[in-house]
């Protein structure tokens, strides 16, 4: 593996896609199947497929050094009642992780497996420190693209499988005076899942 040498960029996607092995990621409605509660609403707006979120990234593994990077862009809307979001995931193996609010508005929903939750405000310039129990789902909850920033340490393996079969205790919906939090009626505590 050649020597990664030092680079600046900045937090837009064509600048992040020059840095060395930079990839985009797209998710539609139709890849995010099983993650939004409303079955019927994701049935009659799949058909039009719209984007959902774009992940711009790029991750280096050198021995134990290495880092991780994302830009997630999340489209402003709802499926139903639920605002876009992305799937969310736990970290399978060892590595917590930080996020900065770049643009827009968002909420970090998270829980653990002891069946505690936080929801944490994200706007430009929020900081969020991830510890690595807590499967993390952003949202955003606004009417432009919610943007931030990821920073993680590299290698990490991602379980979105506990997240497709459980659901999240929380439910991100657009209430008649803004964004409501509320209790997911679908979900299930359970211990399992597997890797990416
Ligand atoms: C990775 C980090 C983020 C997400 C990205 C998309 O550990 O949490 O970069 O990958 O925001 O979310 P998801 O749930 O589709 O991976
Ligand atoms: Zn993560």
């Amino acid at each position: 593996m050649s020597l990664l040498l030092p680079f600046g960029i900045t937090a837009d996607p064509a600048s992040i896609l020059s840095a060395p092995d930079a990839k985009d990621i797209t998710r539609r409605l139709s890849d995010l199947r099983g993650f939004f509660n409303d079955a019927t609403a994701y049935d009659q707006q799949v058909a039009a497929d719209p984007l959902i979120y774009k992940v711009y990234e790029f991750e280096y593994e050198r021995d134990s050094r290495g880092m991780g990077f994302a830009c997630t862009v999340i489209m402003p809307g709802t499926v139903g009642r639920e605002f876009h979001m992305t799937k969310g995931h736990f970290h399978a193996t060892p590595g917590d992780e930080m996020y900065l609010g770049v643009g827009g508005q968002g909420r970090l929903l998270l829980y653990n497996r002891a069946g505690e939750q936080r929801v944490i405000e994200m706007n430009a310039g929020s900081v969020a420190y991830i510890p690595m129990e807590w499967a993390h789902r952003s949202v955003n909850v606004g009417d432009e693209p919610f943007t931030f920033l990821s920073f993680w340490p590299s290698g990490i393996k991602l379980d979105y499988q506990t997240i497709l079969d459980n659901g999240f205790p929380m439910l991100a919906v657009r209430g008649a005076n803004g964004p409501e939090i509320v209790p997911n009626p679908s979900f299930r505590m359970n211990v399992g899942g597997s890797n990416r």
